[in-house]
Formats: structure tokens, sequence, C-alpha cells
């Protein structure tokens, strides 16, 4: 049992959402890191992977012992037990929305760039042409994704859900920022990756995107 909130991170992950989330609503944390992808992982690598068999971030526990998996649950549950103004009220338009928009970008772009990443798991081939073909799709089909979302948030002020932000922004300025889909975003739909923008320079955002992405 611990006393605080432990994150298993990594830098330029999608931890870093969560890490905003958890100095947004005041809460004592530890990071640990825990980075998958470099040589050696991170110290904390082989602890990760007693607490989440798949090793992968954001990988959160809970002062009560409970380990948290998928960024959008862990974020929901956070939101759930502490409440803020992060997260539009119960049972509101809004509030669907907010969910709607996250686990839409988890399931199609945050998914397709598990695929990018490691396009080896995703086909019984060996040869680098058909691991390429493989990345170059999923490439396309986080594109694909980032049109979708654009294209619902048409707005050149504010938010995604009005003048304030929510989790749903802070989730969605993480997610675009691999596999160069801000530059995608500024060149296809500028307006929305002005919106993207306006989430990275909030006060509560900024520190935790410098020490991932500087
Ligand atoms: N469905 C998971 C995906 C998590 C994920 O793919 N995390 C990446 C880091 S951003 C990771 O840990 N990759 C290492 C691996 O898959 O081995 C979620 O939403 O949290």
């Amino acid at each position: 049992m611990t006393t605080k909130y432990v994150l298993y991170t990594a830098r330029r992950s999608g931890a870093a959402s969560v890490e905003v989330m958890l100095s947004a609503l005041g809460l004592d944390f530890e990071l640990k890191d825990a980075t998958p992808w470099s040589e050696p992982p991170g110290p904390c690598f082989e602890e990760l992977k007693s607490v989440n068999p798949l090793g992968q971030l954001p990988t959160l526990v809970t002062p009560g012992g409970e380990i948290l998996t998928e960024s959008v649950a862990v974020l929901w549950t956070l939101l759930e037990r502490h409440p803020s103004d992060w997260v539009p009220a119960t049972s509101t338009r809004d509030r669907a929305a907010c969910l709607r928009w996250m686990q839409f970008a988890s399931s199609t772009a945050y998914a397709a760039v598990g695929v990018a990443d490691y396009p080896a798991r995703w086909t019984t081939s060996r040869s680098p042409a058909a691991r390429a073909a493989v990345e170059r799709a999923a490439v396309a089909r986080m594109s694909r994704a980032w049109d979708i979302v654009a294209q619902a948030f048409p707005q050149k002020t504010g938010f995604l859900l009005g003048k304030r932000p929510f989790v749903c922004d802070v989730y969605l300025a993480n997610l675009s920022r691999w596999w160069r889909m801000r530059d995608y975003l500024t060149s296809a739909h500028p307006s929305f990756a002005a919106m993207m923008k306006r989430v990275d320079v909030l006060p509560v955002v900024a520190p935790v995107w410098g020490r991932h992405w500087s």
C-alpha cells in the first residue's frame, strides 16, 4: 500500500496527460521512469511489467493499491474520484462529447500509433518492406482519425467544448504530437492545430510538455 499515486511514465509518452491531470487536481504523486523503448529500458520497466503485463504506459497505481491502465480509463477514474472543473458536469451533452472524443482518439489514433511504432507486432512477415507497409498504413489511419476529429471541431476560437479547456483538450493535445501529426494538422486543419497550441501553453500543461518534449 502506498500513500500517493505512482505513475509509470516515459518522456514523450501517453503518460504526459496523466501527469498534467495529477498536477491539475493537486494530487500527491511519484513518477517512475519505465521507458520501454530505450536501450536499456527505464529503471522501473521490470517493475511496470509486474503490474501491467503489456509493459505499457500510462500505468497508475492508486494510494489504495489498485492498478489502473488504459489512458482514458486512468484519466476518467481520477476525475471521478477527485471532482474538479476539468470534466463537464454529469449527464450533460458536453460530458458525453468529452468522453466520446477521448475514446475515439484512443481507439483510432493512439491504437494506430501502437501499430506504427511496432509494425513487427502486426505482421507475421519478417520482410522490412512488409513492415514498412504496415507502418505506412498505420500512419494513414492516424491522419484519417485526425481528419475526423478536426472536422468535428471547426471553431476558430476557444477549446473543444467552448471557452474553457477540459481533460479532452489535454488528451488530444498529447496524442496529436506523435508521428508528426501536428505538422499534418497545421497543413490540413490549421484552426484545429491552433486550438491544440492553445492547450500546449496552458499553465498546467506547459511545464509537463516541457519535460516531455523539450
Ligand atoms: N491502450 C493503451 C495504449 C498505451 C500505449 O500504447 N502506450 C505506449 C506509450 S505512449 C507504450 O507503452 N508502448 C510500449 C509498448 O507498447 O510496448 C492506453 O490507452 O493507455
